[in-house]
């Protein structure tokens, strides 16, 4: 059994508590995903190695960068729809998969506050720091909030999501962050969502649409290099995690979109032949001069597809929105 326990620097009072899911036991399930993926052709790293508290740090810069488009896209879609998802669900508990800084959770909470109900908000993250931050900034942002943090991948979290305190429950995945997860894993995942939620419960999931090639690889190629440092620092999250002694200045920063798979690709190319050892992992792997590790893929989805298959997993969409160049959307679906 997980148990709930507070986090040093945080009072657990009436207002907050804390599910800490990343326990020693899970790290060790983590260790041998890391293991499969830098066994694989191409070599692979889990793209949420890059979120330790650093990176994620680097995230929301990432997020400000003039051209790194969705996340000021969701964003203005979110402040002109929020108050009509409050008013299609009514009261809701509101739970967040990745929620990092809330930044645009509070949209939502405000337009939530209006509905004059009890605030009840699950965030939930791998990054304990982000995590620990934005619930305390909320927290005194608004007097009636109540929060239930849960430190953790979104698997683990879904699989034993707190009890409710408010129903229904609406489940909120921003940032196109499905988009990291292959066809066949986000069906699957979708499906995990599903089974989380009871029929009639909400899921909202904004997703990045298919656009001009030049405009998505100038989003993950900024001219600041901040992408490249956020794709770097997964190599010193690894090392830190696992013993490993990964030099990060024999690595490059490549992203590039894959048109044929509809999906832009992040990887670190080898800038020499190296052998790189993870030591916790007793693990060895060798790299040629060239040769590249993909840390991510972010696909980018075509609308009515996307809509399919949310209906096909039982998450039936009643209201899209988006931008008006059709950039991002937004999809308020219903488990049926
Ligand atoms: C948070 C996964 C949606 O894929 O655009 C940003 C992460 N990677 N720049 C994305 C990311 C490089 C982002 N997601």
């Amino acid at each position: 059994m997980k148990s709930m326990v507070s986090i040093s620097g945080i009072q657990e009072n009436s207002r907050c508590r804390w599910l800490m899911l990343n326990t020693a036991e899970e790290l060790s399930n983590d260790g041998q995903e890391v293991i499969e993926g830098l066994s694989q052709s191409p070599k692979t790293l889990p793209c949420r190695y890059f979120y330790d508290d650093f990176g994620s740090a680097l995230f929301e810069q990432i997020c400000d960068l003039p051209e790194y488009y969705p996340t000021r896209t969701e964003q203005s879609i979110l402040e002109s729809c929020a108050s009509e998802i409050a008013q299609l669900t009514g009261a809701c508990e509101l739970i967040e998969l990745g929620s990092g800084s809330s930044r645009k959770t509070r949209l939502l909470l405000d337009a939530y506050s209006q509905l004059n109900s009890p605030l009840r908000y699950c965030p939930i993250d791998v990054s304990t720091g982000i995590l620990k931050t934005s619930a305390l900034d909320l927290l005194q942002e608004y007097q009636t909030l109540h929060i239930c943090g849960v430190a953790g991948t979104y698997e683990q979290a879904l699989a034993q999501l707190p009890t409710p305190d408010l129903n229904p429950r609406l489940l909120i995945f921003l940032g196109s962050t499905l988009g990291n997860l292959e066809e066949q894993e986000c069906t699957q995942f979708l499906a995990q969502i599903r089974q989380a939620l009871q029929p009639g419960e909400y899921f909202l999931v904004g997703v990045d649409l298919q656009k001009a090639p030049e405009v998505l690889e100038t989003a993950y190629n900024d001219s600041k290099g901040v992408t490249a440092a956020f794709n770097l620092n997964m190599l010193r999250h690894v090392n830190r995690t696992f013993q490993g002694n990964f030099a990060l200045d024999q690595f490059v920063h490549r992203a590039f979109y894959n048109a044929i798979a509809h999906q832009i690709e992040m990887h670190l190319v080898s800038l020499q032949a190296q052998t790189v050892t993870l030591e916790s992992l007793k693990f060895q792997v060798t790299l040629q001069a060239g040769e590249s590790l993909r840390t991510e893929i972010s696909r980018k989805f075509h609308l009515p597809t996307f809509s399919a298959v949310l209906a096909a997993q039982g998450l039936r969409s009643l209201r899209i929105w988006t931008d008006p160049q059709d950039w991002f959307a937004l999809l308020l679906c219903q488990s049926v």
